[in-house]
């Protein structure tokens, strides 16, 4: 095993990097375009934007690398049998999960906005996770994919830091995976919230995670 050293606070980790898999959060038009889900909430979607060329960045090295790559997706099925009416029946019927928008019905499998930007389309072969949750295992394959590659150590980004993001970290923690997020390729429409989000996971001798950034993951993925 060779292990390389992440520059990461609250202190740098050692990780394997054959070991290291990328989960990429929900970079999809419904949370990052005009006219989806994100923006149905009152959202601001530029906020965004920032995490898009970090993540391309961080995308590219991993495929060099020959590390696997994995997509998530947060959607539903098209007669939203899987979308709890909790989660439904939230603001204006108009702008809901399932309500049709300018990119189709929103949060929509097989629509338009459930699709990942142009930017960071996934390569075929790369496992794409579709979620119904907030968190990228509930009710999906991704801990036995994750098992079946023997990975150990996830790199997670993407968007929004204080939701998916979170939630999926801290389900990949309990499940026993290291944790390192690459801050400036994360995401949030409350930037308050991304800067606490950050806080909270390297908390407490990382709590839940490492944070790090693309340029310190880059140099250890050279
Ligand atoms: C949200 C997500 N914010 N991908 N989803 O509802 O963070």
């Amino acid at each position: 095993m060779t292990t390389t050293l992440v520059a990461a606070e609250p202190e740098a980790l050692a990780v394997d990097l054959q070991r290291t898999a990328l989960v990429i959060i929900d970079m999809q038009r419904d949370f990052l375009e005009p006219g989806g889900f994100g923006e149905s909430l009152g959202n601001d979607v530029r906020r965004l934007h920032s995490a898009i060329a970090p993540c391309q960045k961080l995308l590219a090295s991993a495929r060099r690398r020959g590390m696997l790559v994995i997509h998530t997706r947060e959607g539903h099925r098209a007669d939203l049998s899987d979308a709890p009416p909790a989660k439904v029946q939230r603001g204006a019927p108009h702008l809901r999960i399932g309500a049709a928008g300018p990119m189709g019905r929103i949060l929509v499998r097989g629509e338009p906005g459930h699709d990942i930007i142009a930017a960071l389309a996934p390569h075929p072969g790369e496992p794409i996770i579709d979620k119904p949750g907030k968190g990228a295992f509930y009710a999906t394959d991704l801990h036995s994919i994750l098992n079946h590659a023997r990975i150990e150590t996830l790199i997670v980004c993407g968007v929004t830091t204080e939701v998916c993001v979170h939630t999926t970290v801290r389900e990949a923690n309990d499940r026993g995976f290291r944790c390192l997020v690459p801050g400036d390729c994360c995401g949030s429409y409350f930037p308050e919230f991304h800067e606490v989000g950050l806080r909270m996971i390297k908390a407490q001798g990382a709590i839940f995670g490492w944070v790090t950034d693309s340029a310190r993951l880059l140099d250890a993925m050279a």
